[in-house]
């Protein structure tokens, strides 16, 4: 089975067009409220996280509410944590007592998920963690980050990892066997040596192109946040997957592979700094400023997964769903310049940033001019009409700037339109919608 960037440029072509998903982080974790990795920062056993693992009863749980709230967000699909690095299953895996089957709940809550996300029309993902802080056979004294890293009682604990991957295979086995078509599979994470076939990985891409020949996976059976892996070489392996996946950075000029050509890639980001549920951290990214990433992400021909962390009971809290409120009222109005839409081939402008489906260019403004603003980069010859995209309006051509060595570039006059009216309304940015 070899794999070239045009096969994966054709499997990732909805996901390419779609642009926008939502991240859920949600577990046993989320009871403690300190985000996902507490284990592992405060070197918890086993034994202490089981009072959490006891009393995980989610009685609020509600998947139908989030994907409602993902699709009025305007995004298109969803992944959630079926398992974290803290190895709890959300789902009834025969190979674990570990799972909220078993929990005051007793539900496959993966199960209610998955049905609820396509019920809303939306694509669905599962994240699967391929570290497990839980399972008896994986590496933990001296492992870069097990919770038992530094404890010497596992100094010399002999373990076997065959047993391990034998069950963690057996467990993605059973998501893309028991829960209907998935369109994504987000494996978390390579690091260290624990990496590529370290993981067995060839198995498990074979696993999941027998089982779900449609979805696409991201690219962590080679790599972490921070890595790329083959998948931007001459030599891409089996186990690539399809998408680059940069955690809380976004590229500053796209990803490209050796040849120079775009790579599918996908920012996954907080909306403050916790990926599960820390109601101490309130350090929010605010709407504008994760609209805009969205855009950037879009001008550099890349997707943005944006996370949500609900509480223990399964409530998205009130900064988050007012984050999201935001963006469906912006997607409302301009989701044209995002869906279907990427990199323009045009210089960045210096007020924002341009998207383009074909023959359609969208500016993004990020800036109030001064008098006209010049739409950089744009061959004045052939722009057919230049429109506000909220309202379809007409956005007059300018020719208030006309010395001899301007004369080729396009200008535009804003009137009176009510983005830049007093007093400023906490507007986010408006598109201008330029047809070649
Ligand atoms: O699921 C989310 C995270 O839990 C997981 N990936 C996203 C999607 C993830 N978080 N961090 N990482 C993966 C990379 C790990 C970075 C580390 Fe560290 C730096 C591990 C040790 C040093 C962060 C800082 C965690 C411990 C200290």
């Amino acid at each position: 089975m070899s794999k070239s960037l045009s096969n994966i440029i054709k499997r990732t072509e909805w996901f390419r067009h779609d642009r926008f998903g939502m991240f859920i982080h949600w577990g046993v974790y989320s009871i403690p409220g300190k985000g996902e990795w507490i284990r592992s920062h405060q070197e918890i056993s086993v034994e202490d996280y089981q009072e959490y693992v006891d009393t995980f009863n989610p009685t609020k749980y509600d998947p139908k509410q989030w994907a409602k709230m993902a699709k009025e967000a305007g995004m298109k699909y969803v992944v959630m944590t079926a398992k974290h690095h803290d190895g709890y299953c959300l789902f009834d895996s025969k190979y674990t007592d570990y799972k909220s089957t078993n929990s005051p709940i007793g539900k496959d809550l993966v199960k209610e998920f998955v049905e609820a996300v396509r019920a809303e029309g939306l694509q669905v993902g599962l994240y699967f963690s391929l570290i497990d802080w839980y399972h008896n056979d994986y590496p933990k004294y001296g492992d870069m980050i097990h919770p038992m890293r530094n404890n010497e009682a596992y100094k010399d604990e002999s373990i076997d990892f065959d047993n391990y991957l034998s069950d963690m295979h057996g467990q993605i086995e059973e998501l893309l066997t028991q829960y209907g078509l998935l369109d994504i599979l987000w494996f978390d994470y390579s690091y260290d040596d624990m990496t590529g076939e370290k993981w067995q990985a060839t198995k498990i891409m074979e696993m999941v192109r027998k089982h779900q020949p449609q979805a696409i996976t991201d690219n962590r059976l080679e790599t972490s946040g921070s890595g790329q892996g083959s998948i931007v070489t001459d030599s891409i392996t089996d186990y690539s997957g399809d998408f680059v996946s940069p955690e809380q950075l976004v590229p500053h000029e796209g990803i490209r592979n050796h040849a120079g050509k775009f790579v599918p890639w996908e920012l996954c980001v907080t909306m403050n700094n916790n990926w599960a549920y820390n109601p101490t951290d309130y350090l929010y990214k605010s709407p504008k400023t994760l609209i805009r990433k969205l855009v950037e992400c879009v001008s550099k021909n890349g997707n943005m997964l944006l996370n949500v962390g609900p509480d223990a009971l399964g409530v998205i809290n009130d900064e988050s769903q007012y984050i999201l409120r935001e963006f469906g009222q912006w997607m409302e109005d301009h989701k044209e310049s995002i869906y279907g839409c990427g990199y323009a081939d045009i210089p960045k402008p210096e007020w924002g940033y341009y998207t383009r489906n074909d023959h359609i260019i969208y500016a993004h403004v990020f800036e109030d001019p001064i008098g006209p603003l010049a739409l950089t980069g744009i061959d004045k010859d052939q722009v057919e009409s230049v429109r506000w995209l909220h309202d379809d309006s007409e956005v007059k051509i300018s020719n208030s700037w006309t010395t001899e060595s301007y004369q080729d570039v396009l200008f535009v006059q804003f009137g009176e339109v009510p983005h830049f009216t007093y007093p400023l309304p906490n507007k986010i940015d408006s598109v201008l919608k330029i047809t070649l």
